[in-house]
């Protein structure tokens, strides 16, 4: 790969990304970060400059650079899906990043734009869908499907065999068991033991996991 590379979003997740970059040894092949709020972008110690606001882009077309999914997801903001989606389909191409000390095993699919962090491990037969996130530290063990969209936040869990849904977020530290399925734009709360299936956009709290209401 050889095109050059611009980072969407200039925040917390925006570095842990640059660091994943330049631990795979693309920092020249990096031309900048482009944020909503430009002039509020704090410095990152890599000397990656921020060239502006995304309508910069037209600067940089399809054709001469890939993009970087810089934003985070946390709770129910889907605003990092939409974006993807949106310039994916202006043609930008999103490579997937897979930090050198994450251990991914052999065969597993890693989607278009997909995060795979520092010291994350996904086992054998699992998939991680178009940018998803697998999160600093989490545990993706053997079978598992991580959907389109999808965060699996730092030292969190998931048994084998687990099924999370597009857009889901399951929280850092939290310990899904074998099998269960996390429904679409589910949420599971930080630090959660889940041991049955969460539904499409519920969110599960707790030790064992509850329901919250809406
Ligand atoms: O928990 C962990 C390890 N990471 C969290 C991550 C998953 O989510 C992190 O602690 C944060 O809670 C969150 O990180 P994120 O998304 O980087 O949040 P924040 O630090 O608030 O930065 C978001 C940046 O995206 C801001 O600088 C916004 O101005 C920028 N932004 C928002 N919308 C955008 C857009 N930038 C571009 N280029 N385009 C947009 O549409």
């Amino acid at each position: 790969m050889s095109e050059k590379l611009l980072v969407l979003g200039g925040g917390g997740h925006a570095q842990v990304v640059m660091e994943a970059m330049v631990s795979l040894d693309w920092r020249e092949r990096i031309l900048g970060i482009l944020d909503a709020d430009p002039d509020h972008v704090a410095e990152n110690p890599y000397e990656i400059p921020v060239l502006g606001t995304d309508a910069e882009l037209d600067r940089f077309p399809p054709a001469f650079a890939q993009l970087v999914n810089g934003l985070g997801q946390v709770g129910k903001d889907h605003h990092r899906e939409m974006l993807f989606r949106e310039l994916q389909q202006r043609g930008y191409r999103f490579p997937s990043l897979v930090h050198p000390d994450a251990v991914v095993a052999r065969g597993v699919r890693v989607g278009a734009g997909a995060q795979i962090m520092a010291g994350a491990v996904v086992q054998v037969g699992s998939v991680v869908g178009d940018n998803a996130i697998v999160n600093t530290g989490a545990v993706v063990d053997h079978d598992g499907a991580i959907g389109a969209h999808a965060h699996v936040g730092p030292g969190a869990v998931l048994c084998g065999g687990v099924k999370v849904d597009e857009g889901a977020l399951v929280g850092a530290g939290a310990t899904i068991i074998q099998g269960v399925h996390v429904g679409r734009h589910a949420v599971v709360g930080a630090g959660a033991v889940v041991v049955r299936d969460v539904a499409e956009g519920a969110r599960m709290v707790g030790v064992p996991a509850r329901e919250l209401p809406e």
